[in-house]
């Protein structure tokens, strides 16, 4: 049995950003997080966890309780995680995952039992009969582990099973079984646990499409069938570039309406980097989008963000030059994305599309060493300007809710070059204001520390990671090195360097110049940690 749990929200401020005029009363919980909204709305809202970063950075923990009452493990759960050899099975992962959502009153969606890839070649090599029997067994031990734990309420049985045009993907899943893999799956789950809400998930399947009309029909006939399939997930890996699928919303209507329960299950909108603020309104519009696709669907049960930083996303492995796909930046910032969502779950479904006016170009006053105040003419909205974000860049130095704000945390003997702007409570965006620049008082303070950690070796080569943090709101930051030998870097991430002979210089990338920042690197020749790393702020 999984008995109904209540959802306790709780509300920390993350950020602490000083507004020095007394400010109208807030609409009741406005800044409230997300989890709040997402409930009284009778939605949940989650997020996919890793365990290495949970384990790891209290920021991540507390943004992962705080702002989302659902989890998913992004990988803990997986086959070649819980039984990465025929018959031991480890959980260490996924407990982990499990008893840090019991912790904060969160559900949990187990990702995923039966799928084609993070499969291990053991399984793979089996012959029919075999696989059929491994499958039984992995789907009854893994879900009968949780079957009586009420914090685990539901699973992806079958993840991926067809391809774009609508066809069977030719796993082999499907090569050795057939399609009637799917239907065992779906019982051998329900076997394992009659109370969990038993999902088919698929990617680019948002839209009314080949593929989605195939999963579909599968679904259809599934229930007809009498299979005990009860919910069906949209990932939504989404990518400005590509633009929004239509018909999301009428898309998950029509499954809802085959009696199953529908959700976003693995949300994130990435970009070509650099981030800008153009593209950064585009993706805000794309999660709004989705929220409000949702809400308008009864049987949308909530919405699932894959991951929630960007300092820890799949994307950039995957997709070479694209990232930034999430709602908070690699410092655990609020991005534009972010208030997307909270806006647009607090505010409900909403027609409303137009986007505020322009805000004026600021006017800076007030300089000091660490602060300045910042002034606008404000913007105008057909239904009403709920705040305003300054940004230097893209990275938000702090919101309002009137067309000023102090900004404070600033570096000394620094120039910003600063824009604002407005938002609704749909989640519309304004056009970016005019940008206007100041320096800062003060000799620059130039604090930064990095620290190196050789990550793996092998023979002739190496990974390693620095990362770099600072005391002050920094905006730059250099990091060098003098190798001890011949080592010479092959590829790097998050940053830019140039080598000559053993000296090494790494220059920030153009969005993680405020640290707390990380960058990688693969060398080769033997693994080095050198001595002596400087790390010099801009
Ligand atoms: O590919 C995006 C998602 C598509 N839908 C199913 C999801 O399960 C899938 O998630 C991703 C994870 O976000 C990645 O983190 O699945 C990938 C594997 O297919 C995950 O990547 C793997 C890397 O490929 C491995 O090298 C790595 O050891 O993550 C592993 C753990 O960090």
């Amino acid at each position: 049995m999984k008995p109904a749990r209540v959802a306790i929200a709780t509300a920390i401020g993350l950020l602490s950003v000083a507004l020095s005029t007394a400010l109208p009363a807030a609409p009741a919980g406005a800044s409230a997080p997300l989890r709040e909204h997402a409930a009284a709305k009778g939605k949940f809202i989650g997020t996919a966890l890793a365990t290495g970063p949970l384990a790891s950075e209290s920021a991540y923990r507390t943004i992962a309780a705080t702002e989302f009452d659902q989890v998913t493990a992004e990988n803990a759960m997986k086959w070649d995680a819980t039984q990465p050899s025929q018959g031991q099975f480890t959980f260490s992962g996924a407990d982990q995952i499990v008893a840090f959502a019991a912790q904060n009153n969160q559900q949990v969606h187990g990702h995923t039992l039966v799928w084609h890839s993070q499969t291990p070649g053991w399984v793979q090599n089996l012959s029919a009969a075999q696989l059929r029997t491994a499958m039984q067994n992995h789907i009854s031990t893994v879900v009968g582990r949780y079957a009586d734990n009420p914090v685990v309420r539901s699973w992806d049985v079958v993840n991926e099973a067809f391809e774009e045009n609508g066809s069977y993907r030719n796993s082999f899943w499907y090569q050795k079984l057939g399609e009637g893999y799917i239907a065992d799956a779906f019982r051998f789950a329900r076997a394992a646990d009659p109370d969990a809400k038993l999902c088919i998930n698929d990617y680019n399947v948002e839209g009314i499409n080949a593929k989605s009309t195939a999963m579909y029909n599968l679904v259809r006939t599934l229930r007809q069938q009498g299979v005990p399939i009860d919910c069906v997930g949209f990932q939504a890996h989404l990518a400005i570039q590509y633009g929004f699928p239509g018909d999301v919303q009428q898309n998950m209507q029509r499954f809802a309406d085959l009696g199953v329960d529908v959700r976003l299950t693995e949300i994130d909108v990435r970009m070509q980097m650099p981030r800008d603020a153009t593209k950064d309104a585009t993706q805000a519009t794309y999660y709004r989008n989705l929220v409000n696709a949702c809400l308008a669907v009864t049987r949308c049960v909530g919405m699932t963000i894959w991951g929630f930083t960007d300092k820890h996303s799949w994307v950039p492995d995957t997709f070479q030059g694209q990232g930034a796909a999430l709602i908070y930046d690699e410092n655990y910032g609020k991005k534009p994305s972010y208030n997307a969502v909270h806006d647009a779950l607090a505010g409900g479904t909403s027609n409303d599309t137009q986007k505020p006016t322009r805000p004026g170009k600021p006017a800076v006053s007030d300089v000091t060493g660490s602060s300045a105040r910042v002034t606008w003419t404000a913007s105008t909205d057909n239904v009403g300007v709920t705040g305003y974000d300054v940004y230097s860049g893209t990275t938000k130095l702090a919101g309002a809710t009137t067309n000023a704000v102090t900004l404070t945390g600033l570096s000394p003997n620094t120039s910003y070059t600063v824009h604002v702007v407005a938002r609704d409570a749909a989640g519309n965006t304004s056009d970016p204001s005019d940008t206007t620049s100041f320096t800062t008082t003060g000799t620059p303070a130039g604090d930064c520390t990095a620290t190196y950690r050789l990550v793996n070796s092998w023979p002739g080569g190496f990974q390693a990671e620095v990362s770099v943090t600072s005391t002050r709101a920094i905006t730059g930051w250099t990091v060098g090195w003098t190798f001890p030998g011949d080592q010479k870097i092959t590829q790097l991430w998050n940053g830019t360097h140039t080598q000559t002979g053993a000296t090494v210089s790494v220059k920030n990338a153009s969005w993680n110049g405020r640290p707390p920042a990380t960058f990688g690197f693969t060398a080769s020749g033997a693994g080095a940690t050198p001595s002596g790393v400087t790390c010099t702020a801009q």
